[in-house]
Parts: structure tokens; sequence; C-alpha cells
């Protein structure tokens, strides 16, 4: 067998079969919006919090519409054959003013600062995001979505270890989550094992679960925990997210950052506040 060279950078999100089978449990649901110290702590503890109630039933309201606008008027575009209704629209930062109402919520801008700035390695930013609306077929397995350092998971479960969280996105669901609309699904704790999911579905005993989170709720999740999205099954409904994800500063954004502000629109320039133009990468300090 030949021995491959291998640099230790992320190879595969994941291997093999992720998909949970069988039935599904639901992760624990928060009687109410955690503290930021409490928040932080999960971040590292279960790598995801949950915050019910972030955006009351008009902003829920709003959001779906900005979605439904966005893109082709004819929703026979976002029909992938053989597979599912598929709308993602990429967040437009740059230019449209309506993205920045959800870039720094208070307490979760609080835990993205804090879990993602460093004083060497910059102020946390928004990396990228997305509209996404997906309908029945869609499903997807268990996977990191990025993982610059692979762990032995004994190191990553000794007590005094501190995996840094590179990146973390936080999800607006803009449905009151039942089974049928493919919630995403978790497995609490998973980013401790260091690597992508290989052909399972738990990790040290825990088994894969559902955020069944409603309308208006947030889950922020380090972008090393396994996580993926249960099936919809649902004949008729879609189910809409907003996703804005969050890196440390040197990451690099998939919109051109704001210190090249000719390429924003007057309305973003007008609108953003010095916290939100930080965020969107102006290089300006606090
Ligand atoms: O749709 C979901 O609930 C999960 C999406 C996801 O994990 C991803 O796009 O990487
Ligand atoms: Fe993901």
């Amino acid at each position: 067998m030949n021995e491959t060279f291998w640099n230790g950078h992320l190879t595969r999100r994941a291997t093999g079969d992720t998909m949970h089978k069988g039935e599904l449990n639901s992760l624990p649901y928060p009687d109410r919006t955690p503290d930021i110290t409490e928040a932080i702590r999960a971040m590292y503890v279960d790598g995801y919090v949950i915050f019910p109630g972030v955006l009351n039933t008009n902003e829920v309201a709003l959001m779906r519409e900005r979605i439904d606008a966005m893109g082709s008027a004819n929703d026979e575009d976002y029909v992938v054959p053989k597979w599912c209704y598929n709308k993602q629209i990429g967040s437009e930062f740059h230019r449209n003013p309506d993205y920045l109402d959800y870039i720094d919520r208070p307490g979760i801008y609080e835990v993205a600062d804090a879990i993602l700035s460093g004083p060497d390695t910059g102020s946390v930013k928004v990396t990228f995001g997305s509209s996404w609306v997906t309908g029945a077929g869609r499903a997807m397995g268990l996977h990191v979505d990025f993982l610059p350092v692979h762990v032995p998971e004994p190191v990553q479960c000794s007590t005094d270890f501190v995996m840094p969280i590179f990146m973390a996105t936080a999800h607006y669901y803009l449905d009151h989550m039942i089974p049928e609309l493919g919630p995403t699904t978790i497995v609490p704790g998973s980013h401790r094992a260091g690597r992508a999911p290989q052909d399972e579905t738990s990790w040290n005993g825990i088994e894969t679960q559902a955020a069944m989170v409603k309308a208006g709720d947030v889950v922020f999740f380090r972008s090393d925990l396994w996580h993926g999205a249960w099936k919809n099954t649902h004949p008729t409904r879609r189910r809409y997210i907003m996703q804005v994800a969050y890196g440390m500063g040197y990451m690099q954004s998939n919109y051109p950052p704001m210190k090249y502000n000719e390429m924003y629109t007057p309305e973003v320039l007008g609108k953003a506040t010095l916290r939100q133009r930080r965020l969107l990468g102006s290089g300006e300090s606090a």
C-alpha cells in the first residue's frame, strides 16, 4: 500500500453513510433565553446553543417575505430534478441593507464575539450567509462544516484542552418545526471527536437528535459539531431558514469585505452601525 502524504488539513466533511435511521429524539428545548456566560459555556461543552424567540411573529413574517422576494420569480427554477425543491440564495451583505437586521442580534453577537475574536487574530466577522428554502425529499447526513485541525479524541477530551472555535453559524428558523419539515440534526458534544463523522450517526454513545425549534428561534453551533438535516417528507410545506456564519478575523468572507466600501450600496453604508461595519470587515477598531 502506498503511504500517502497528508498535511493535516481537513480532508472530508463526512465519509460514508451518516444519516440517522429509525426514531429521532429531540434536543432539550430551553425554557428561557440563555445568558451570555451560559451560552458561551454551551458552545464549548455541547457545541451549540438554542436562543428561543429571537425574532417576533412580525419579524418572522418579514423574513419569510424577504426570502420569497429573492431570486427568480419562477418557482420551477428551484426544483432540482430527482431530488427536491432547493432555493438557496447567498446573502449579499454588500448590496442589501435588510441583512443588517440579522447579523448582530443581542445575545448572539456577544457570544460570537467572545468565542471568535482574539487580540491577534482579529475581531469576529460575518463570513457568509444564505437564505434557504427546502422541500420534500431534502435531507443531509451528519457532517462538520469546518474543522481546520484534526485533534485526537483523547486530547480533545482531556480537561485542560480548549479547541478554539474557528467558525460558528446562526440558523434562524422561520417555521414551527415538525419532523416532516426536516429539522436540523445535531450530535451534542461531537465536536470533541476532533474529526468528521465516518459511517456513524452517534458519538460517545450520544445519538443524533433533532432541533425541534419554533419560528423565530436561532440555533447557534460551532463548525466542528456533527450536524445535518432530517428528511423533509411534508407533501406541501417547505422549510425556511436564514444562515449567518461568523468566523475569526483571519478568515475570508465570501462577499466583499467593507474595507472595499466602493463595492457597497449607499443603503448599506448609510444604515450600518460601527459594530455591523466591523462584522462586515471594515477593519475599523471599536
Ligand atoms: O439545513 C440544515 O438544517 C443544515 C444545513 C447544513 O448543515 C449545511 O448547509 O451545512
Ligand atoms: Fe452544515
